[in-house]
């Protein structure tokens, strides 16, 4: 079974942490509206979607994937980049317990989630504004017994590796090459976005399905076009955050 983790948004959402953008007013009612939506399509790709309560004092908790790393054998939980985040990491171990061994990160490395894209046993990570080299050497050890090989990313201009590349096929990356050195994902499929739309390289895959925001309509058309089963959700007031549509949830098989 599929299990997605979610949590409800903040109501202290306004206050989220802007790296790149500056601030736009969020609105709250239809964040909630456009959170329920993206819920939703994520039940109706087949997910069971564990919902956890709003931190009501973490304006960023909303954007779970930041805040563990799940593969089969082990979820880990980083010390993450943003201070004003940390403490989000604290609820979601407790939610992932049940279903994986955890192993915990500690200063002075710092990750997001959002800067791991792994595809099968290859595992890449952005070295970014968030994450830091002790951050990646950390999950490299974390994962090397289970034969993970991970490799650092540079990533440029962008809030984490997942702003600017993620996987939308068995072999296929969508991505921004202005934001991501793509060097390291030679033997991939490579789809950029629209230069018109250089937002657009945030994506949700899940089974044959890719979850892709409204906004970017030629990007959609792109991956249409090659014969991606493309859903398009509302994710405004979530850009206004920074964020995308991989942030919101944390999906991984349950096992047993
Ligand atoms: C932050 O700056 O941490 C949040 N405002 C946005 C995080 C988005 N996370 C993601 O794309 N993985």
């Amino acid at each position: 079974m599929l299990i997605a983790i979610t949590r409800q948004v903040s109501p202290s959402i306004n206050q989220c942490e802007l790296t790149f953008h500056t601030k736009e007013q969020i609105d709250l009612p239809k964040a909630i509206a456009q959170h329920q939506a993206y819920e939703e399509c994520l039940r109706g790709l087949g997910a069971h979607v564990v919902s956890l309560a709003a931190e009501p004092d973490l304006p960023d908790a909303v954007f779970v994937e930041d805040a563990a790393i799940v593969v089969d054998e082990l979820a880990v939980i980083p010390v993450m980049g943003a201070a004003s985040r940390r403490p989000e990491t604290e609820s979601l171990a407790r939610a992932l317990s049940p279903y994986r061994p955890l192993s915990f990160m500690h200063a002075p490395a710092t990750l997001d989630g959002g800067d791991v894209m792994r595809i099968g046993r290859r595992v890449f990570v952005g070295a970014s504004k968030r994450t830091n080299a002790a951050g990646i050497a950390q999950l490299r050890d974390a994962l090397a017994e289970f034969h993970y090989e991970v490799t650092a990313v540079e990533v440029k201009q962008c809030l984490h590796l997942k702003s600017g590349c993620s996987q939308v096929g068995r072999n296929s990356i969508l991505v921004n090459r202005e934001l991501v050195d793509v060097t390291a994902l030679a033997g991939f499929e490579l789809i950029d976005v629209p230069a018109s739309e250089p937002g657009a390289a945030n994506a949700l895959q899940i089974g044959d399905a890719v979850i892709i925001p409204s906004a970017f309509p030629e990007t959609i058309a792109r991956l249409e076009a090659r014969g991606f089963i493309v859903n398009a959700i509302n994710v405004s007031e979530f850009q206004k955050a920074e964020g995308g549509v991989t942030c919101k949830s944390v999906i991984f098989n349950h096992l047993s």
